[in-house]
């Protein structure tokens, strides 16, 4: 019985559970699909970089012996379910890995009965927790919170254990990972020359997809296992030593500070997280990295991303509906544009547009912040963020940002919204320092927007958020201000509304 293996655009690693099961009359069938590539308006360096990733692993797998078909862009079935009925001729089963995104996973559901033959899905082991696992974790908790979940993940793994006991003591060194950024030199990035195939793929791009947000050239990045496996390795060497220490800085003009980068690469499939907190842990026993880097690091794989995967199927569909904190205010021009006279947001916004790239802290802090304190509504961001960057698929966008960011969860996963004033950014940053707005001022042409905007958030969301013990000390101040104070910032909200509205904050 031949069957026919459909792997997917994101799930480009050789031990993925349906290859498993390959056999010598079973056929591989990898599709570019028009469908998948503008179900949201991605950044074109993602795009680029899932086909010509498609491409090369396809190509890996051929010359290690598998029957593979490739159907590559522009000559394509527009959606996956007309590539399978186009190539499902000679087999008689279907097996497939699970989608990452329910949306897909919805329809394969359906696959069977419209195609006349078996379907198969199979669970994507390539995570440390099943879906099933984390759904039994999160039944009948009162609070789901990430730390919980975490301490079980490394009591499971092993992973930073001595014995029973975290590694260095503490399961936590946060602490010593908040250092604001001081000028230093980075070490060099790699960049990968495209090959033949990568520049296929770029001519495509351009001509196909031209209308996609964000910059194509140049183009740099790992798209192979091998270069996959060098960028590993370049972070550990070169940049996991101070991860702790800077990893909620921001600098002007800096990138990726001290970042690994390898999000888009493990996100595809090409690196597995299970290798890369190995590879983490491995340089704290030989002495190369200190143990805040290292829990820090491992802590966002192992806690964090697993974390919003069980938390997201476990809550979908209805996840997506939740708006908590009724944020409802249109996506301003300038996400897209990336024209600001906030300095923050520009370097922000340029990072994301010209590399598909920001981290965390610009993330969470600026963008997302902004979106928070301004009330933006959560489709619109939430659809942006799964357009602009080369990581982004919904299982990992969503929760962080309709949860992470938004609070649009009611606190599900963050026990309080990470809205903060231009003071916190000034702390962390530079950024301050390069700005046309004062971030001392609370009012006033020159005032930094930051400022009013969270006042204004924390006032108007008073009934949903006063009660949270974590925000009493805010809300005590707010308490202490007159109502000439509140006007002012009302004012100051409105006068800011009208500038983004004439492009011109
Ligand atoms: P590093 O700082 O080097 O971190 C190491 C690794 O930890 C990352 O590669 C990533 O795999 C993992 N990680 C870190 N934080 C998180 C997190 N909060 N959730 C899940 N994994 C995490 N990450 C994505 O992979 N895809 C997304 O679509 C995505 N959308 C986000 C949207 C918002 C609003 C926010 C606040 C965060 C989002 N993140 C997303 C999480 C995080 O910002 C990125 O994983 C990280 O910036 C990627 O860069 P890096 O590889 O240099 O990360
Ligand atoms: C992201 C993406 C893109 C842009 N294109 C394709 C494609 O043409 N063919 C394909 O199989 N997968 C693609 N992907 C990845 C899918 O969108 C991804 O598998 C789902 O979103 C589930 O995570
Ligand atoms: Fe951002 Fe305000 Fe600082 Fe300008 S002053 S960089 S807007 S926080």
């Amino acid at each position: 019985m031949a069957k026919l293996i459909l792997v997917l655009g994101d799930q480009l690693s050789t031990d993925l559970s349906s290859l498993r099961h390959y056999q010598p009359e079973d056929r591989v069938l990898m599709a570019e699909v028009m469908a998948e590539a503008t179900y949201s308006p991605h950044h074109k360096k993602k795009l680029a970089l899932v086909f010509s990733a498609m491409r090369h692993f396809a190509k890996a797998l051929g010359e290690q012996g598998y029957n593979v078909t490739y159907s590559a862009l522009p000559d394509s079935p527009s959606t996956l379910f007309d590539a399978v009925t186009r190539h499902i001729d000679n087999a008689d089963a279907l097996l497939i890995t699970e989608p990452g995104e329910y949306r897909l996973l919805a329809e394969m559901q359906h696959w069977q009965a419209e195609l006349g033959v078996k379907v198969t899905l199979l669970e994507d082991d390539r995570f440390f927790t099943s879906r099933r696992e984390f759904a039994r974790w999160s039944q009948g908790r009162r609070q789901w919170r990430m730390e919980h979940f975490y301490r079980q993940q490394r009591r499971n793994t092993g992973l930073l254990m001595a014995g029973a006991e975290p590694e260095g003591g503490q399961w936590n060194f946060d602490h010593q990972n908040r250092e604001a950024w001081q000028p230093q030199a980075l070490p060099p990035l790699k960049r990968y020359a495209p090959d033949a195939i990568t520049q296929e793929v770029l001519a495509l791009v351009e001509a196909r997809f031209s209308h996609h947000i964000g910059e194509l050239l140049p183009f740099e990045f790992a798209v192979t296992r091998q270069q996959a496996l060098e960028e590993l390795d370049d972070f550990i060497t070169q940049r996991l030593p101070a991860f702790g220490t800077f990893q909620d800085a921001m600098a002007s003009g800096e990138d990726y500070l001290y970042h690994s980068r390898l999000s888009p690469l493990i996100n595809l499939g090409l690196l597995s997280p299970r290798e890369v907190c190995e590879a983490a842990c491995q340089a704290y026993y030989q002495g190369h990295a200190p143990i805040n880097a290292v829990e820090g690091f491992v802590r966002q794989i192992l806690g964090w991303r697993e974390y919003v995967r069980g938390l997201y199927w476990t809550l979908m569909p209805g996840y997506k509906s939740h708006n908590a904190l009724n944020s409802t205010r249109p996506l301003p021009e300038l996400y897209w544009s990336g024209k600001t006279g906030m300095h923050c947001m520009s370097e922000a916004l340029r990072n994301t547009l010209q590399n598909g790239y920001a981290h965390h802290i610009q993330r969470l802090m600026i963008t997302g912040n902004f979106a928070l304190i301004t009330g933006l509504d959560i489709e619109a961001i939430c659809d942006w963020y799964l357009a602009v960057y080369l990581d982004a698929y919904e299982w990992v966008e969503l929760p962080n940002t309709l949860g992470m960011v938004m609070h649009a969860d009611g606190g599900l996963l963050a026990s309080k919204p990470y809205a903060a004033s231009g003071k916190y950014i000034q702390r962390m940053s530079n950024y301050c320092q390069h700005c046309r707005y004062k971030v001392n001022k609370l009012t006033g042409a020159d005032a930094c927007p930051f400022n009013s905007f969270y006042w204004h958030f924390l006032a108007r969301n008073r009934t949903t958020l006063a009660g949270n013990p974590r925000l009493a000390m805010v809300y005590r101040t707010l308490d202490r201000w007159d109502e000439a104070k509140l006007d002012a910032i009302n004012q100051q909200v409105a006068w800011q509304w009208r500038r983004i509205e004439n492009n011109d904050l």
